[in-house]
C-alpha cells in the first residue's frame, strides 16, 4: 500500500518562513495528494501574511487564514472557515513555539513567571483548544500531529523553558491521544526533530556546537532535513500509521539513542 493522502483535507500551522519545519510538512503533505489550509501569524505591517503567501502559493492551499493561538476569536473563526469550505477536517499539524529571547539563555531558575506562561501558552497549550474547535469537524480516521525536541526529557544547554513546554506537549499528546481516540479514531502524535537550521534555532547562542554535535555522535552521522520530517509527518497523517497513537516519533538521525 502506497502513501496517499489525497482527499484528505489537512490544516498546517507555524509556517514563518522557508526553513520552517512546517513548510517542509506542507510540501510533503501536498506531494502525496492533500488539499491544504495554511495559516500565519498576523502582525500589524502583515509582513508575515505576505512571505507565507508567496512561499505556499505553489501549494495552491484552499484556505489561508490568521491564527494567534493567544486570541481565542481568531481560533474560532479558523474553524469556522474550515467547516463553511471543507465540513470537515482529516489532518491538523500543529508547529507552534514561542519563549522569549531572554529565557533561551542562561539560568533556567532566572524565568519570569511571564515569561514561563506565554511559552507554556503558546507552545504547549495551544494545542488543546486546537483540538476541542476542532474535535467536531474531525473524520474517522483523523490525525493531529505536533513538533517536539529531545530538549523536553534532557536537560540541553538554554533550552530552558522551552524543554518544559514541550514536556508538557508530549504530555498532552497521550492525553489528547486518550481522548480523541475511542469515538472516531482519532490519533494524536508529536515529532521529535532533531536540530535544523530554521528561524527558531537560528537566533540560539550553542545551536551551531549541537548541530556539530549531531554531526559527530548521531548512527547517521549528520542532521535531518525539513524534507525527511515532512516525510515521517505524511507517513502519520496517512492510513498507513492507523495503529499509531500517543506517541513521540524521533526523526534525529538516531542521535537521541546514544548514552553519550
Ligand atoms: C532553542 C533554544 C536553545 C537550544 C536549542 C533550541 N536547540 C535547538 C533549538 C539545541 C535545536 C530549536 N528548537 C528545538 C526550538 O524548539 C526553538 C524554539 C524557539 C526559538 C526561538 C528563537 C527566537 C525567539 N523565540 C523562540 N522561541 C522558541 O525569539
Amino acid at each position: 500500500m502506497l502513501l496517499d493522502l489525497s482527499g484528505k483535507k489537512i490544516l498546517v500551522t507555524g509556517i514563518a518562513n522557508n526553513r520552517s519545519i512546517a513548510w517542509g510538512i506542507a510540501q510533503q503533505l501536498k506531494a502525496a495528494g492533500a488539499e491544504l489550509g495554511i495559516t500565519y501569524l498576523p502582525d500589524d505591517k502583515g509582513r508575515f501574511e505576505s512571505k507565507v503567501r508567496d512561499l505556499t502559493s505553489p501549494l495552491q492551499p484552499s484556505l489561508f487564514l490568521p491564527l494567534n493561538v493567544q486570541d481565542n476569536s481568531q481560533i474560532e473563526m479558523v474553524f469556522s472557515e474550515i467547516s463553511s469550505k471543507w465540513g470537515k477536517l482529516d489532518g491538523l499539524v500543529h508547529c507552534l513555539a514561542f519563549a522569549g529571547k531572554e529565557e533561551l539563555v542562561g539560568d533556567y531558575s532566572a524565568t519570569t513567571s511571564e515569561g514561563f506562561k506565554r511559552a507554556l501558552e503558546i507552545s504547549a497549550y495551544s494545542l488543546a483548544p486546537l483540538c476541542h474547535h476542532a474535535k467536531p469537524l474531525f473524520t474517522d480516521g483523523a490525525s493531529i500531529i505536533t513538533l517536539t525536541y529531545l530538549g523536553a526529557e534532557r536537560a540541553i544547554p538554554n533550552y530552558n523553558v522551552m524543554g518544559v513546554a514541550k514536556a508538557a506537549l508530549e504530555a498532552s499528546v497521550r492525553y489528547l491521544s486518550a481522548e480523541l481516540g475511542p469515538e472516531k479514531q482519532v490519533r494524536v502524535n508529536a515529532i521529535s526533530a532533531g536540530p535544523i537550521r530554521t528561524l527558531a534555532s537560528s537566533a540560539i547562542g550553542g545551536i551551531l556546537d549541537m548541530i556539530h554535535n549531531v554531526e559527530e555522535k548521531a548512527p547517521l552521522r549528520r542532521t535531518v532535513t525539513q524534507t525527511e520530517v515532512g516525510n515521517t509527518a505524511a507517513f502519520l497523517l496517512s492510513n498507513l500509521s492507523s495503529g499509531i497513537s500517543g506517541q513521540t516519533i524521533y526523526v534525529d538521525a538516531g542521535y537521541c539513542i546514544n548514552g553519550m
